[in-house]
């Protein structure tokens, strides 16, 4: 087979990569690991920054986006029962979108097929050759038949645990890694969301987060432990604890029912440099992680694609590689201030394990300062609602 960017991992990164590229005419072909059902039932970001919006737009995909998601002016930070809001509209003119992960891949997926876009599910053992060639070359498994790819370049659009971030040679690549001692038990119920807007809340008993994906599908969070497992947690157990972690105005409000989704996710910040190697570039996971507080990690990738789609398309449109060879400074220089961000969010509104009284009183501090103080408000709301790209 032959194309001229082969794409590697069929999430949001490449799917996207691969539509925006197709509008210019750019052929790619996507292989994914996983079957699309698969791909389909994970459930993960909820919170679109405009950036990405206007990118579906682009690509063709904001119909029902732009029907179904809800834009919201402003969120909500509750601090030991105490709630205040960051107005992102009057802060900095812009709202951010509230539309599943999963509506944007199913979109993007739909967009693929209608266009006779090549998606090979199921592929296995992929390995990237000569990506520090002129010939790039994907090698693969597929029912069990072994298959070849030649194209121009490689987009390694594989998440954290994907191949392509590993073909980079250790000698080149430089990792920034930072664990954190707790994780994200979520649940998705079936259930009207507890507020129209989100509520991050820091209380004595840990973090947690209401979150939403339609007026009747509700997404929360508590923080847990790393060594909880989800069949720790009964659903009684789980609304139980979120109620006490959230003001009482809000815990009064709180629907509950069955949960129809529940996984833990460990917190992690992670960048790995540089974000490219000869013909091979890195978007998304597959070169960095945030901590889900700052409803980061979606948006970190679709800026990557950003950059990756606007140098491809000036390379074929006119040889010059000035974008291409400026990717990984680019994205990198956004990647590091969302990377910021997310630690900030995260150390700001979580216990941490042996913190001292001390720590705990500076978290108050700022959060006290954030409560009151305008600066600090159009601060955390122009990270929030995404710095420009
Ligand atoms: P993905 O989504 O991991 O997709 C990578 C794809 O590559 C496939 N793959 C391979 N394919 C072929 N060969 C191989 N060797 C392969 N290895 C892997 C995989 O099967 C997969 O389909 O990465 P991508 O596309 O870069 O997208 C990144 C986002 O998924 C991720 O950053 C966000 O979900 C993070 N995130 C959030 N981001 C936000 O912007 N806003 C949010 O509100 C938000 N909330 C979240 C989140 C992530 C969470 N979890 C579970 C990690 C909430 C949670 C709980
Ligand atoms: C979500 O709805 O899944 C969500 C929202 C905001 C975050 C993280 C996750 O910061």
């Amino acid at each position: 087979m032959k194309t001229q960017v082969a794409i590697v991992g069929g999430g949001p990164s490449g799917l996207l990569l691969s539509q925006l590229l197709h509008t210019r005419g750019i052929d790619s072909i996507v292989l994914e690991r996983r079957t699309q059902a698969y791909v389909l039932g994970r459930i993960r970001a909820g919170v679109l920054e405009q950036g990405l919006v206007r990118l579906l737009e682009e690509a063709g995909c904001a119909d029902r986006l732009h029907a179904e998601g809800i834009p919201h002016d402003g969120t909500c930070i509750a601090s030991d029962g105490e709630i205040f809001r960051i107005d992102f509209r009057a802060l900095t003119g812009t709202p951010v979108m509230v539309y599943g992960q999963t509506e944007v891949t199913r979109d993007l997926y739909a967009a693929r097929e209608a266009a006779g876009g090549r998606i090979l599910y199921e592929v296995d053992d992929v390995t990237i050759l000569g990506a520090d060639t002129d010939r790039p070359e994907i090698a693969f498994t597929q029912n069990g038949e072994p298959q070849r790819i030649q194209c121009d370049f490689v987009a390694g659009c594989d998440g954290f645990h994907g191949v392509s971030r590993r073909t980079i040679p250790e000698d080149v690549r430089r990792e920034y890694e930072k664990l954190y001692p707790f994780g994200w038990l979520g649940i998705l119920s079936e259930t009207s969301p507890v507020d129209h807007e989100l509520i991050y809340s820091s209380s004595e008993r840990g973090f947690a987060l209401c979150s939403m994906r339609n007026a009747h599908l509700s997404r929360y969070y508590i923080q847990c432990p790393l060594t909880d497992k989800p069949e720790d947690w009964s659903d009684e157990a789980f609304w139980e604890e979120l109620r006490r972690r959230i003001p009482e105005e809000a815990a009064r409000n709180l629907v509950t029912g069955p949960s129809i989704e529940k996984s833990i996710a460990p917190l992690r910040s992670f960048v790995s440099e540089p974000m490219r190697w000869g013909r091979l570039f890195l978007c998304g996971d597959a070169a960095h992680i945030v901590p889900p507080t700052g409803a980061k990690g979606l948006n970190t990738a679709a800026s990557d694609v950003h950059y990756l789609f606007e140098g491809l398309a000036r390379y074929y449109r006119s040889g010059d590689t000035e974008g291409i060879d400026g990717y990984s400074e680019k994205a990198l220089a956004r990647i590091w201030k969302a990377e910021r961000f997310s630690w900030w969010m995260t150390a700001l509104l979580h216990r941490f394990p042996g913190q001292s009284d001390f720590d705990r009183r500076l978290q108050r501090a700022e959060l006290d300062f954030l409560r009151s103080n305008a600066s600090a408000q159009k601060a955390m709301a122009e990270n929030y609602v995404g710095l420009p790209y």
